[in-house]
């Protein structure tokens, strides 16, 4: 039997997806790198500084930083960020996330956010949601991100049940690797050819409900 949902962030709650990229594109451009969006399904997921140092390996820049200067630029895509998301409001709840998280609460399971994100508290705050988690792990938490699967343990130990039980929702490969890795079924949102590895793939939150999820977990 299901005991737990938990849930990725970015991507899977909101669309703060869209804002890492636009800030990353920006920081990017800056250093004479170009990221488009197929590069940007790598950085999904990935905690700030490994995402940073992808985008120099891929601008053949890795070298050219020391950690210092590394730290500083990751410092400037997060102010960039930090700014962009004050625009975020409770309308900015993905499809059918809000219902998803209504009907989740009255199955009685319990809940949880596992993001790879140090802004997730400041997100969860803006979209007014914090009443439908029982527990959020963020980075700040963990010492490896995601694809380990540290954060989805992390998160069924803190909710008290078994790893097994537990369904994790994401929208990042990493993600999809971790959450598997944890012994857990991966519900997987977005493309079919980026999150194979996941036990089902739905195209959008929308799509999101026990009827769709729970018959797939049984098998
Ligand atoms: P921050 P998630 C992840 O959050 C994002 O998907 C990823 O793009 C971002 O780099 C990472 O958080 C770190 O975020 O810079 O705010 O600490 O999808 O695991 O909720
Ligand atoms: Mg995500």
């Amino acid at each position: 039997e299901v005991q737990a949902i938990l849930f990725d962030l970015d991507g899977v709650i909101t669309d703060t997806a869209e804002y890492h990229y636009l800030a990353w594109k920006k920081l990017a451009r800056e250093l004479g790198i170009e990221i488009d969006r197929t590069f940007n399904e790598q950085l999904k997921g990935v905690s700030r500084i490994d995402s940073l140092e992808k985008i120099l390996a891929y601008g053949n820049r890795l070298q050219d930083f020391t950690r210092e200067e590394k730290e500083a630029l990751a410092n400037k895509k997060n102010e960039l960020y930090k700014k962009m998301i004050t625009n975020i409001t409770p309308a900015d709840l993905l499809p059918g996330i809000k219902e998803f998280l209504e009907e989740v609460k009255q199955a009685n399971l319990k809940t949880g956010i596992a993001s790879a994100s140090k802004n997730a508290f400041r997100v969860i705050d803006y979209l007014q949601v914090g009443d439908y988690f029982d527990i959020i792990v963020d980075a700040a938490k963990v010492e490896k991100g995601k694809p380990d699967p540290e954060i989805f343990l992390k998160g069924a130990d803190q909710l008290g049940v078994d790893y097994c039980t537990c369904i994790g929702i994401e929208d990042a490969a990493a993600g999809i690797k971790a959450i598997k890795s944890a012994g857990m079924f991966a519900v997987g949102i977005g493309s079919r050819t980026e999150l194979k590895e996941a036990d089902i793939i739905l195209s959008s939150t929308n799509e999101l409900t026990l009827e769709t999820i729970l018959p797939a977990y049984k098998n």
